[in-house]
């Protein structure tokens, strides 16, 4: 029985050696030291032994489980190293390579959105003429965004602006004119102020109409301001951002928070694409402000932010501006940040 033991152990070990793969040592390990395994059967013969062998065979038998198991062990261990080191052989990485994008392979670093680009231009350019840059919430209430600019409830001049309503009475805001209120309503005169931001409407949209898009608000008021001020501010802004002079035209509009009012054009593609709105503030939009118009006067205008960058890049649809396309955005590598 003890040969039969060491020949059974030889069998499994050499089995374990041969084994390629973890369910081979399962296989070993279950047809030698499994309940129905050949260790076990030798195991279960002991008791029709004579009584001096079943010692040397009860023993034996533990030893030979104890071997098989210790190489299984051993073997198992082996074959996951084996598979570690060829991770390491195919999947490794040199940690001290630059990036593909600075090699001039793979994805580039992303680029500035040109609205933020020109929104970043355009900010520079106020701060240097003495404006300071404010900010105004999206969702706004129906008193600033309509009623302290002089659109009281059922004004026509509502139509022009129609935009989404909450169920709380605030609407998402549809022009930067509101924050003409909150710098009254923060500042005493003089006053310099732009406000760059987005705003929303309910548009039929087309080429030169989105429903989310950008303006920037500039609002002046000190002693005996006039339309001339105004033109000097608007001409030079233009020349900073498009680099030369473009031809514009001013014509008489009317918005209800100013007066006189006008809208600018510019040429673009052959035909006039109206650019800004603006005016000297109304005397009743100042009173809203707590600011005396007998004293005060001022002037506003409100620019179309995307559609001066349709100018300024020459792109023809400012549909592409909110629609995400990268085969769009990737064009503007100008601005590319990394
Ligand atoms: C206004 O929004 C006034 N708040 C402007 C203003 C301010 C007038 C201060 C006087 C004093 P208007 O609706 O015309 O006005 O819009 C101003 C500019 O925003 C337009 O000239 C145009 O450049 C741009 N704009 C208007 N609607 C859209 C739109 N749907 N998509 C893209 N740009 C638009």
């Amino acid at each position: 029985m003890l040969e039969r033991l060491q020949a059974l152990t030889d069998e499994a070990l050499g089995l374990v050696q041969g084994a390629g793969d973890s369910a081979a040592l399962d296989a070993v390990q279950t047809a030698f030291l499994g309940k129905k395994g050949k260790v076990q059967a030798v195991l279960r013969t002991i008791g029709s032994l004579a009584p001096e062998e079943r010692g040397p065979v009860g023993k034996a038998a533990n030893a030979a489980k104890v071997e098989i198991e210790s190489a299984l062990g051993e073997r198992r261990q082996a074959l996951i190293d084996a598979a570690e080191g060829e991770l390491a052989e195919t999947e490794w990485v040199d940690a001290t390579l630059p990036p593909p994008a600075s090699t001039g392979e793979g994805r580039s670093g992303g680029t500035i959105h040109p609205i933020t680009t020109l929104v970043r231009d355009m900010d520079d350019i106020f701060a240097s003429m003495g404006f300071e840059a404010l900010d105004g919430p999206w969702v706004e209430d129906d008193y600033h965004n309509f009623t302290a600019l002089n659109i009281p409830p059922d004004h026509p001049a509502r139509d022009m602006q129609d935009t989404y309503w909450l169920s709380d009475g605030n609407c998402l805001r549809t022009h930067t004119s509101p924050v003409q209120i909150r710098a009254m309503e923060n500042n005493k005169p003089p006053i310099r102020a732009v406000c760059l931001g987005r705003v929303f409407r309910h548009e039929d949209l087309d080429a030169t109409h989105e429903n989310t898009f950008h303006q920037v608000e500039g609002f002046y008021v000190d002693r005996q301001v006039s339309v001339g001020h105004m033109l000097y501010v608007l001409r030079a802004l233009l020349r900073e951002i498009l680099e030369e002079d473009v031809e514009v035209r001013l014509r008489p509009s009317y918005f209800p928070f100013v007066e006189p009012g006008f809208e600018m054009d510019v040429t673009f593609r052959g035909k006039w694409m109206e650019l800004l709105g603006c005016g000297m503030v109304h005397p009743k939009v100042l009173e809203f402000g707590g600011i005396d118009s007998s004293q005060w006067s001022g002037f506003a205008f409100g620019l179309g932010i995307d559609r001066l960058v349709m100018l300024r890049h020459g792109v023809e649809d400012l549909r592409h501006f909110m629609s995400g396309d990268l085969r769009f955005l990737e064009q503007f590598h100008g601005g590319a940040e990394g």
